[in-house]
């Protein structure tokens, strides 16, 4: 899977592509992450990409044409890739849209900066419009990196043993909890039943506390079960 990320800060995305599970996702040629800086498709000697809000107001506007270059110079070598734009305005990332989303050859992912984009990319140029969450950030990148993780995590041999894919929203539900050694701490135990090695009583367990959990902090998530 390819991911093309239009962006004032390709540095950003050095936080995802140097280490961790997507480095390792890049290093096995699984996926690749390439940014394409915005100012590159400037046509004046300033590299401006912004302009002032018709109608007036605060802020600057993130103009069609650079953004309309970019996208369509992508497209030359990868003329299905779908373009998504990260705004507040988008349907809501979730586990369900990550996987679907993983399905993918290439994803084109714009991040805004400033006040938005002209209202004409989203019309003509952008496929779909996501939220990573009901709350704004100050740049579409935090969005798209959270977004390619997500994604990338559904992705056959992403995730190599070490990492395991604990999904626990694959089933609809809140984690179940975890411990580790020593079997007691400042008076706090594991539970007798993860140190009894019997593994279907051990199963049976977790399966009943993640229940527990989802019904205890997020009680929205049953009712689409
Ligand atoms: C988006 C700032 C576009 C500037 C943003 C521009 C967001 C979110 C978000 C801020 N992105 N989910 N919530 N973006 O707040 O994805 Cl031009």
């Amino acid at each position: 899977m390819r991911f093309d990320v239009i962006t004032l800060f390709p540095e950003m995305f050095s936080a995802i592509k140097d280490e961790g599970v997507i480095a390792r996702g890049i290093k096995k040629s699984l996926l690749s992450i390439n940014t394409w800086q915005l100012r590159d498709f400037s046509d004046n000697k300033h590299r401006n990409i912004d302009d002032a809000p018709y109608g007036g107001g605060a802020g600057m506007v993130m103009q069609v044409k650079p953004i309309r270059d970019c996208i369509n110079k992508i497209k030359q070598d990868h003329p299905k890739t779908k373009v998504i734009y990260l705004s507040p305005q988008g349907e809501k990332l979730t586990h369900n849209l990550a996987k679907e989303l993983s399905k993918s050859d290439s994803l084109t992912l714009l991040c805004g900066r400033y006040e938005g984009v002209d209202e004409r990319v989203i019309e003509h140029d952008i496929d779909m419009e996501i939220s990573i969450g009901d709350y704004v950030i100050s740049g579409g990148e935090l969005g798209a990196m959270v977004l390619i993780d997500a994604v990338s995590r559904q992705i056959p041999d992403v995730l190599g043993n070490q990492d395991s894919l604990n999904d626990s929203f694959a089933e609809g539900l809140l984690d179940y909890p975890y411990y580790t050694r020593p079997e007691t701490i400042d008076g706090q135990s594991v539970p007798t039943v993860l140190l009894s090695g019997h593994q279907a009583n051990i199963d049976a367990w977790r399966q009943d506390q993640a229940i527990k959990n989802t019904q205890k902090k997020r009680k929205d998530l049953l009712k689409n079960q």
